[in-house]
């Protein structure tokens, strides 16, 4: 038992989640200056959405500041990122996506 009393001879059991891989939120953040359709355009393009749900997710970026929009392995949320950042930079424009552990 692992147990965390004071009394050595008491020993309970603690029950823990099922050893699962850890999960990564794949985030958007909003600026200024990219444009509405390019950050759509991502969304449906790397994350597999259709139009109504990238515009919508698009949206509370816009409003909100940030939003996740996908929950990845590490290896997975690593490749998004990498993807949406690289596509934003050949497109010069600022689009920001980070990852953080679920
Ligand atoms: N705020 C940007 C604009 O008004 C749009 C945007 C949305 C940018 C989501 C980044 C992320 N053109």
């Amino acid at each position: 038992g692992n147990g965390n009393g004071s009394d050595p001879t008491i020993l309970t059991k603690t029950r823990t989640r099922s050893q699962r891989p850890p999960l990564y939120k794949v985030m958007l953040l909003n600026d200024d200056y990219t444009p509405m359709e390019f950050v759509v355009h991502i969304l449906e393009r790397f994350f597999g959405l259709n139009h109504a749900q990238a515009f919508e997710i698009m949206l509370t970026v816009h409003k909100k500041g940030l939003a996740v929009v996908g929950v990845f392995s590490f290896e997975v949320a690593e490749t998004k990122v990498a993807q949406v950042m690289d596509f934003a930079r050949r497109h010069q424009h600022p689009l920001q996506c980070t990852m953080e552990k679920e």
